[in-house]
């Protein structure tokens, strides 16, 4: 595949204003009529129309309703002989396409009886042929006809004009969108489909449907889903007053959707697993996960559908700025300082996870990149969560009003446009003349354009004599694909110090002024650069990078272990005091691995007298509680070594979690007693936290019994499992049971299966843990590859595969990464079965190997053996070919 660059970036030679779009669905073949209105772009020197298309048979072409010449080069279809002149020109394209077969599940495809579709990024062309691309806007009417009993529900975006019935049993609907929008925005439904509904006066006083779609069956999981969307409604016009713009929001839940969910105007598509729950089925972090992704889909409305991207580099400026959108409003709705840190905390344990390791791969690219073979390889964590925390640093730069000011700006300034990632940041800064964003814009920016994550070293040093403390904060930035050497970054640090007795100390810079504060943001924009503190009367422990000001890596230099357990009893920012009970597990497992020979013990005394002081802390939570006590996983610790060995993390791990367990055995024991029963089920964070960690208690208390031979917990356990009146105990007592390698586990899982086999989203857990558990037997694979079997697994459902291969491939490391390379041998089969059926989800994961030069022998030779026969298929998917050629380069 050609390589496509930002730099190249040249606007369209036409513009299209209206389209006219008439269906005539039909599972084999749909016949789509698309009359368009062009006008040529007065800015761009004349030449041919070239429209985009794939898949789709061409039947006519008409040009101001006559025949006219064409010629089909490649995927586009090219018009060499449109008018000459500023006169609109009227385009008629007539094409069938064949949505049954569409495995992909880009453009048209059938899904459980019904039609669905997905555009995003470059679906539309699957359609009809088009100016595909997002600086392309227009408005949009639909006419929809459908056999009526099979297809009862016939949605699209905008306002429903008109309805009715057609002579054969068919029925029609007319949509009309007043809003311009690029083609990805586009969506159908035709589906039997019902509808949970709500109306609402929006504080403008205009009335507004809203309305949940999803299959008869499942209407009853449906009520969480619209009160995430009320919340939603309700926050952004309160924070960034920005209102609903539609008569009619409708949100439609499909099982077969390669990602989360879709922006479409008034017409999001959702995978069923953002909309679906209710107690008996969905976890605690399931309905987390729905009201941030109905919050994200419905942010979208303003960033990203309102003003959009000018070409898929700027991705970022949807993504970043909308998933930061969502991460607000999560946190908002949790309420209590506490309770916010618990989200910022998970939502950092995922950017170090997923985005973090990217940017140390062969994928590592800047949060606005330069080139792609594949755009869809590009809806990653980096355009996404990095993205997210890039906003966030102009919020902790020019604080919450500051942003709010922004955001007035860029939408004053770009509504209805299609900008770039520039437009929002001179927005940010032209809007805070007076800040240090403003000041450094150059600076700032080159978050979007250099790729890798900075570490920041950091090392203070206390002259006794002259009451200072200075803290030299400097930056350095690993090499990445194509970026050799980094300029500096501008990096906000947010931070205070904290005295001997535990309490912050006042913080004055020498030749300051103002009122000392207790709390400051530094902002490193050079190399290096030093910050001397008056009046400090005794050698302080720093807090930096409190809440996570920047997506770095901080090393604090010369720091003993003193200073983080002082941090972890006394910090004020509850994000550092996980930070820093984290840093000091963490040091300890990378030792352990690191050993010649393996120590009896992975965590010294001090470390777990700390984290048992943690749990016997009245003034915690017990959601912060569990998340301290979550200890660094196979993956996190991998992320620490220029050299894995994935067996030797794999023993250290098991030994820091069985240590954890016995080591603060009474205390499981209490708290599972204490957190046991939290009442009726209520999705809210206090009675959530105190099931994670009723949860973890109980699994600590299945891996003491499996040492000691106990039955009783085991027993307990599986009552629990058996008697859950909610998923999330549920799924925790099943978890202790393959955790604790309870002779329990087995009987458990089947009995699950026998509940649930309705129930697909359910299913998806019960693959998942087993793909994903502990591989102690080292039995997993060739479950895994059992479970290939099942009659409920299906290769061409993106959920399923992602619950079984892609979280084996990705998430159980001790079990994939096999010393006979067997977990390689599946993992190239499974990527080449799946590339024929859907590149996206083979690409995404091909993305396993990612590491592979890290491996140790003989991982690494094997590793390489793999990705090598992959890459060899002659006709691979450009997705596939551009992960693998990555991998390889
Ligand atoms: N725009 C693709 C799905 C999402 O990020 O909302
Ligand atoms: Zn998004």
């Amino acid at each position: 595949s050609p390589t496509i660059y930002r730099h190249d970036y040249q606007a369209p030679a036409f513009w299209i204003d209206t389209v006219d779009l008439t269906f005539d669905l039909d599972p084999a073949k749909t016949r789509v009529l698309n009359k368009m209105t062009l006008r040529r772009n007065p800015d761009v020197p004349a030449q041919p129309l070239r429209l985009d298309g794939e898949e789709l048979n061409l039947a006519r072409v008409l040009v101001n309703g006559q025949g006219t010449s064409f010629k089909l080069e490649g995927d586009q279809l090219v018009l060499e002989n449109l008018p000459e002149g500023a006169d609109p020109i009227a385009l008629e394209i007539f094409t069938t396409c064949n949505p049954s077969k569409n495995t992909e599940l880009m453009g048209l495809y059938t899904s459980e009886g019904g039609f669905f579709t997905q555009c995003e990024a470059q679906g539309f062309r699957r359609i009809t042929y088009f100016l595909d691309r997002p600086d392309v806007m227009a408005t949009y009417k639909v006419t929809l006809r459908a056999e009526k009993k099979a297809y009862p529900v016939l949605l699209s975006n905008g306002n429903l004009l008109e309805q009715g019935d057609l002579e054969d049993g068919r029925h029609f609907a007319v949509w009309h969108d007043p809003f311009r929008k690029p083609s990805y925005l586009f969506a159908l439904v035709a589906a039997p489909l019902v509808a949970r509904e709500q109306r609402i006066v929006s504080r403008g006083g205009k009335e507004h449907l809203l309305q949940v779609f999803v299959r008869p069956g499942d209407l009853d999981k449906t009520e969480h889903a619209m009160q995430a969307l009320l919340q939603s409604i309700a926050w952004d016009e309160a924070r960034f007053g920005l209102a609903l713009d539609l008569e009619r929001f409708m949100i439609v839940a499909t099982s077969d959707f390669n990602a989360g969910a879709m922006e479409n105007k008034g017409l999001n598509i959702f995978n069923t697993k953002y909309v679906l729950a209710k107690p008996s089925t969905a976890t605690d972090d399931d309905y987390d996960g729905i009201t941030s992704v109905i919050g994200h889909e419905y942010f979208h409305n303003w960033t990203g559908n309102r003003i959009t991207c000018r070409d898929w580099f700027q991705l970022s400026l949807k993504e970043g700025l909308t998933v930061f959108r969502d991460q607000e409003f999560s946190e908002d709705l949790a309420g209590s300082p506490s309770a916010r840190a618990v989200c910022r905390i998970g939502n950092v344990r995922g950017l170090r996870a997923v985005q973090f390791s990217e940017d140390s791969g062969p994928m590592a690219h800047p949060v606005r990149p330069d080139q792609y073979q594949e755009i869809a390889n590009f809806y990653t964590a980096t355009v996404y969560e990095k993205g997210a925390e890039v906003v966030r640093m102009y919020q902790t730069l020019v604080g919450r009003d500051g942003f709010r000011k922004g955001m007035d700006l860029y939408f004053q300034r770009h509504d209805g446009q299609a900008v770039t990632c520039d437009d929002f940041a001179q927005a940010m800064a032209d809007a805070n003349p007076d800040s240090a964003l403003a000041a450094q814009l150059e600076v700032f920016k080159r978050w979007y354009s250099q790729a890798g994550t900075p570490v920041l070293h950091a090392s203070g040093s206390y002259d006794a004599a002259a009451q200072t403390y200075t803290l030299t904060l400097r930056q350095s930035c690993p090499a990445t694909p194509g970026q050799p050497a980094k300029q500096p970054f501008l990096i906000p640090v947010r931070m205070g110090l904290i005295g001997r007795d535990g309490q912050a100390l006042p913080l004055q810079l020498q030749g300051d002024t103002g009122t000392p504060l207790l709390e400051r943001v530094l902002v490193l924009h050079d190399t290096e650069a030093s910050f001397t503190f008056a009046d400090i009367p005794e050698a302080p422990v720093p807090s930096l990078l409190r809440q996570f000001s920047a997506p770095v890596w901080l090393e604090l230099q010369g720091e003993d272990e003193a200073a983080q357990l002082h941090r972890l009893a006394h910090d004020s920012d509850a994000f550092n005091r996980w930070e820093a009970a984290q840093r000091l597990m963490m040091a300890q497992a990378v030792s352990a691995v690191q050993a010649s020979e393996m120590p009896a013990q992975v965590l010294n005394a001090s470390t777990l007298d700390a984290l048992r002081a943690v749990l016997r802390n009245p003034a915690l939570d017990a959601a912060f509680k569990q998340l301290v006590l979550t200890l660094p996983d196979e993956l996190e610790i991998a992320e620490e070594l220029d050299s894995v060995d994935p067996q030797r993390i794999k023993m250290v791990s098991e030994a820091l979690c069985q240590q954890v367990a016995h080591a603060l055995a009474e205390d499981w024991l209490s708290l599972y007693e204490a957190h046991e029963n939290t009442g009726a089920y209520v999705p809210e964070p206090v009675s959530a936290g105190r099931r994670a960690l009723a949860n973890l208690a109980l699994e600590n208390l299945c891996r003491i019994a499996r040492d000691s031979g106990d039955v009783v917990w085991p027993g307990k356990a599986y009552q629990r499992f058996k008697d859950a009146s909610n998923m999330t105990d549920r799924m925790g007592a099943l978890r202790a049971l393959l955790e604790g390698q309870s002779v329990l586990a087995q009987p458990a899982l089947e009995r699950f299966h026998a509940l649930f086999q309705d129930e697909a989203l359910v299913l998806d857990k019960w693959f998942r843990l087993q793909a994903t558990r502990n591989d102690l037997d080292g039995k997993v694979l060739g479950q895994v590859r059992a479970l290939l079997q099942h009659k409920d697994f299906h290769l061409s459902n993106p959920n399923r595969v992602r619950s079984l291969i892609t979280a084996f491939c990705h998430a159980n490391p001790g079990a994939f990464h096999r010393a006979d390379a067997a977990g390689y041998v599946f993992w190239a089969d499974q990527v080449l079965a799946l590339d024929g059926i859907n590149a996206q989800i083979a690409a995404r994961l091909a993305r396993a190997m990612d590491h592979w030069k890290r491996l140790a022998e003989p991982y690494r030779s094997a590793a390489g053996e793999a990705i090598r026969r992959v890459a060899a298929k002659p006709d691979l998917s450009a997705d596939v070919r551009e992960v693998v050629s990555r991998a390889l380069q």
